[in-house]
């Protein structure tokens, strides 16, 4: 007899038909309860797999009552299975009811029946019973993991920025503002000005965090708090940069396809690696593809949504957009050596999704302070930032990439709120 207070002794995935007669202890979530006759049929679910108990009356009388989705130890020895789902079953001995599920539970984690987005967040540790949506956060988990892979690959070095910070790092005026020991202080809204500066040291810099956005947008694609990719790295320009954004989005695309097959079939979402090189479109290019269907934009105007839902009608898949008008970027990126109207920058879209945007940087503190004075930002406010532009500021480029946007792409669903765990949006502050 195996002697465990609460420890299993096997998990469900471990249980095979070459086990026969081997008795275990197994822990979990009764998904299913039948009764038929003299036998009860557990279907029994750990985070590994899902099995079936075998009850008899005898071993179902120790026992008050049980409810679907409480969590129990079972002790009993494999047998052969005439039940078609499952390859053995398993003769329970002994059951103990560890934690009794209280129902009515607000949502049915099986999915059986489908519940509004609103009642699983507001549930989200139940919904993740759910098989569809664990197998979102399983592939969440992939894709963090294939990340930083290719970073460390790439030599570059994880790097952990603060949260709190105490002036707006980009100019703007999306910031969520708090109350720091009497001092005005903000959440940050994006690592930029100290993943710049930690070129200085370090070359190549990710990090991977949440930010903050005070944007009221009640759309399928904003979030208060977003999960950042964002990679900074010296001796780099934008087209080195979009180089490593494509390996990364294309390396990720392919460790999900190879490491994430059941929750793919599960979510009904087969994966396609895409296509290399991703198709570059100018930003003059899209006005043009614009102009012909009638949209009259002129250069310097900035794409909106609409716009870019037309231009997604031509480009489904991956794109850089890229050299957008200088006057449309922020502070800190560098200007077309020939064509100082036009910036070395790009988004990187997915049809109309807009998923990353990054660009060179400038790197000379002068005219850094002009185009801050001409953003009609101030100067004197950025002194910390820009005093390490006078420590050998290398010529360096990078990119922000919204992850939750990503995930949505890989897992083809349309609403960001599925794969962050408890999303925050200007109506949902709880759970
Ligand atoms: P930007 O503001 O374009 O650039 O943000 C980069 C990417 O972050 C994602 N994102 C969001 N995702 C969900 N909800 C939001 N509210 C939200 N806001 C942004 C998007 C977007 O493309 N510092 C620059 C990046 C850089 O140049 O390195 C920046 O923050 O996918």
């Amino acid at each position: 007899m195996i002697s465990m207070k609460f420890n299993r002794s096997h998990y469900i995935e471990n249980i095979n038909k070459g086990m026969i007669g081997q008795e275990v202890i197994l822990g979990g979530w009764v998904e299913d309860l039948r009764k038929m006759g003299k036998m009860t049929f557990i279907t029994l679910r750990d985070a590994t797999g899902i099995t079936q108990i075998i009850l008899t009356d005898d071993v179902m009388k120790s026992i008050d009552d049980i409810t679907r989705q409480s969590v129990v130890r079972v002790t009993g020895k494999i047998q052969d299975t005439k039940a078609r789902d499952f390859e053995c079953e398993i003769k329970a001995s002994e059951i103990n009811v560890l934690a009794r599920a209280v129902h009515p539970l607000p949502i049915d984690p099986i999915g059986r029946l489908e519940s509004h987005i609103d009642n699983r967040l507001n549930s989200r540790a139940l919904d993740m019973r759910n098989q569809k949506t664990a197998s979102i956060f399983k592939i969440r988990h992939h894709v963090l993991a294939s990340l930083r892979q290719t970073f460390l690959e790439k030599k570059f070095i994880e790097i952990t920025t603060p949260k709190i910070i105490g002036s707006a790092s980009e100019g703007g005026a999306n910031l969520f503002a708090l109350d720091y020991f009497g001092k005005q202080a903000y959440l940050a809204q994006s690592p930029q000005l100290y993943k710049e500066q930690m070129t200085i040291g370090l070359e190549r810099v990710f990090e991977i965090a949440s930010f903050y956005r005070a944007e009221k947008s009640h759309t399928g694609r904003h979030l208060s708090e977003f999960t950042s990719v964002d990679m900074e790295a010296a001796f780099m320009d934008y087209s080195d940069v979009m180089d490593v954004l494509e390996d990364l989005v294309l390396n990720t695309f392919k460790h999900v396809s190879e490491n994430c097959k059941d929750e793919q079939e599960i979510i009904g979402n087969q994966i396609t690696i895409p296509d290399r090189p991703f198709e570059k479109i100018t930003y003059s290019d899209a006005l043009d593809e614009l102009n012909k269907k009638d949209v009259k934009l002129e250069f310097g105007d900035d794409l909106l949504d609409s716009h870019l839902r037309i231009i997604g009608e031509n480009h489904t898949g991956f794109y850089f957009l890229t050299d957008w008008p200088i006057k449309l970027k922020p502070f800190y990126i560098m200007e077309n050596q020939d064509k100082p109207e036009i910036s070395e920058s790009f988004d990187l879209q997915f049809g109309y999704l807009e998923l990353s945007s990054g660009g060179t940087r400038l790197h000379n503190p002068e005219k850094i302070k002009n185009r801050l004075a001409e953003q009609g930002l101030d100067p004197a406010k950025f002194s910390e930032h820009l005093q390490a532009f006078d420590w050998g500021m290398p010529p360096h480029a990078g990119w922000g990439l919204g992850l939750e946007r990503l995930l949505t792409i890989i897992i083809g669903i349309d609403n960001v709120r599925e794969v962050i765990l408890y999303p925050r949006d200007p109506e949902r502050l709880k759970p």
